[in-house]
């Protein structure tokens, strides 16, 4: 495996690359052009920019996280095509810089969602929340409430950006008509354009899983268990359709058992998120530390699943919680510099260990 940190660039990001290189056994940053709007084309001088920040640490850019798709290609408008060429073209324009695996989702105007972005947890620290009473039929509460964080704090979360949240009705009345069915035929007409470029480019494209792992808002949700990951892998059975597997975002449902994934599905596996979930009994979830024992993922089950099959591709610590003063003021959720580092320690400590029993064997 390699081991990746997501990182939201210069002047985006409040952690120093020189801090990451300081994080045992990371390799990759995973990284965006975070200005970019969906459907935009990623220009080959930005792209050079960020090559530019990473270089003198040694790191590279194999992972992109994410190169987001334009609602026109999730909903089949006839306007896609345009949207999937520059899609395409950006692909093309990333491939000269080594990038590897590009994560991406299919979710319907939204991205992940979270009710409470810094709740406090008994420790002291806070985490990302997930209440399930507040998530009504109507978005705007919602969107709302991720607006004011985002304003408030000068920062914009990929997937809640102003300049969409601002056509919230008339994104909704467009994925009006847009059924389950018809989500995963747009899915496949856009990976099927893609996949001859993605070999001509040697880049897979992971489909990350949707969180929270089912229907909200009333908009379909696509990659919500095992059964969909089996049908989106034959739907288009190609070795460049993969997945970024996350395994919080596919817990929050608990009856997901995602070590069974693994093992059942590991070389399409181009990415893996490993992040934890503690789960209430009235559907609210939070997310913890990566420690086993603190939430009910199963984290060694999974880790010990990668490491049975041999695991090649990316690996990152997910979210972590807010630790040692870091808040919203200079913090985005999730995306703390300790709790994530702590992660990878957990992550690389369990690893060396099999390894070596294996190596002793
Ligand atoms: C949140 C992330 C997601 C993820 C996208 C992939 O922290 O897990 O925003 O990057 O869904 O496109």
């Amino acid at each position: 495996m390699q081991m990746g940190f997501r990182w939201y660039g210069e002047g985006n990001d409040k952690i120093p690359l020189s801090y990451i290189k300081q994080i045992p056994g990371v390799t990759t940053i995973v990284w965006a052009l975070h200005h970019k709007l969906p459907g935009e084309i990623w220009e080959t001088a930005e792209i050079a920019e960020v090559q530019k920040q990473l270089e003198p640490y040694g790191f590279n850019m194999d992972v992109v996280e994410s190169v987001n798709v334009h609602d026109d290609i999730k909903i089949g408008l006839p306007t896609r095509d345009k949207y999937i060429e520059n899609y395409i073209q950006t692909i093309r324009n990333l491939a000269p810089f080594g990038v590897k695996v590009i994560c991406y989702n299919f979710m319907p105007v939204f991205d992940w969602t979270r009710t409470d972005l810094f709740h406090p947890l008994p420790d002291g620290s806070t985490a990302l929340y997930y209440e399930a009473e507040k998530i009504k039929e109507e978005p705007r509460e919602m969107a709302d409430y991720i607006l004011k964080e985002e304003e408030e704090n000068g920062m914009t979360f990929p997937g809640w950006e102003p300049e969409r949240m601002a056509h919230l009705g008339e994104l909704f009345r467009a994925y009006k008509g847009v059924t389950k069915e018809k989500l995963w035929d747009n899915l496949k007409y856009f990976l099927e354009k893609l996949m001859p470029v993605c070999h001509e480019c040697d880049i897979k494209m992971a489909i990350h899983m949707d969180d929270p792992p089912w229907d909200i808002f009333g908009l379909p949700r696509l990659m919500i268990n095992a059964e969909a990951v089996d049908h989106l892998l034959s739907m288009v059975d190609d070795p460049y359709n993969c997945l970024t597997l996350c395994s919080g975002s596919l817990n929050a449902n608990p009856e997901n058992n995602v070590a069974a994934i693994v093992r059942k599905h590991c070389d399409r596996i181009a990415f893996a998120h490993i992040r934890n979930v503690k789960h209430f009994d009235n559907g609210d979830f939070s997310e913890v530390s990566h420690r086993n024992c603190d939430g009910e993922t199963g984290i060694l089950d999974i880790l010990r699943a990668y490491h049975d099959c041999g695991f090649q591709g990316y690996i990152r610590p997910d979210h972590g919680r807010h630790l040692w003063g870091e808040g919203p003021e200079n913090c985005r959720p999730g995306y703390g510099l300790y709790d994530r580092a702590l992660g990878i320690m957990y992550m690389l400590g369990a690893w060396d260990l099999m390894d070596k029993e294996d190596a002793e064997k």
